[in-house]
């Protein structure tokens, strides 16, 4: 039985990379839900009966023994209604990191870099009143990062200018303190974390949580550690909702993946 790895792109791939280091004896299905992309502008019903319906025909044709929700947007969401909707399947999500960064941070000042739905959760406020009320933490959200992490990973132009300017209001100072710590909330930023370095006013830790989030995939197996590994080539696989155009399937193939697109 394989582990489902989801997302509304190809941000989820920055889980799948650790969660095939962690677990190199399991098969993996790449899920990326590319006609609802992107997710942060989504009204959030019409969002939860999207992503729900679509795990009852993911789970009747791929019988995974996990399921890796590689998206914020969708986590913060859905996971809930997941998890009473098909009981049968753990579901790992993957939500802010903010109390690792409130545990870490120097000077108290954080900033969460995500999508706008991310940002407008309650799920999210929640998180910080639970884990960092004794921080600052400003949430970010932006309309276009998703995207140009798209544009990037496809080898196209993306303009310093409008990444600087997405990234700026996480920078902030307060009582001679400044950010030390910006959460990447949303999957598809970790492919842009160089180019964040880049631009930064300052340097500041810039927080990928997938590692963590596949560590916790790896505790919910069953078995750990069958010792056997699959055949290259039949280790994983990629499908998606929407319509690949040639750059796509260049990108896939160059992660190895078939592109099959049987959804
Ligand atoms: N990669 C997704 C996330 O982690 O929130 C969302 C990207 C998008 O659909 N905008």
């Amino acid at each position: 039985r394989p582990i489902l790895v989801f997302d509304s792109g190809i941000g989820g791939l920055t889980v799948l990379r650790e969660a095939r280091v962690l677990m190199p004896d399991r098969r993996f299905v790449y899920i990326a839900d590319d006609a609802g992309f992107p997710y942060g502008d989504w009204e959030e019903a019409a969002l939860c009966e999207r992503i729900v319906e679509l795990f009852g025909g993911l789970i009747a044709k791929f019988d995974p023994e996990i399921a890796i929700i590689a998206c914020n947007t969708a986590s913060t969401l859905v996971l809930d209604d997941l998890r009473r909707a098909y009981p049968g399947v753990p579901f790992v999500g993957t939500v802010p990191a903010i109390k690792p960064a409130a545990e870490r941070t120097s000077s108290g000042l954080v900033s969460v870099l995500a999508t706008p739905g991310t940002v407008r959760r309650a799920y999210t406020r929640d998180l910080i009143q639970s884990f960092a009320s004794q921080c600052h933490v400003r949430l970010v959200g932006s309309q276009s990062l998703a995207r140009l992490a798209e544009a990037h990973i496809r080898g196209e132009f993306v303009d310093d200018a409008e990444i600087r300017q997405e990234i700026a209001p996480c920078f902030y100072e307060r009582d001679g303190k400044r950010t030390d710590i910006v959460v990447l909330a949303c999957t598809h930023y970790p492919f842009l974390a160089n180019v964040f370095r880049r631009l930064a006013p300052w340097p500041v830790d810039w927080l990928d949580p997938a590692e963590a989030i596949a560590r916790r995939g790896l505790s919910l197996l069953k078995v750990n550690g069958t010792g056997e590994e699959p055949e290259h080539g039949d280790d994983f696989a990629m499908f998606t909702s929407g319509n690949p155009d040639f750059s796509t399937r260049r990108l896939m193939q160059g992660f190895g993946l078939d592109t099959n697109l049987g959804l």
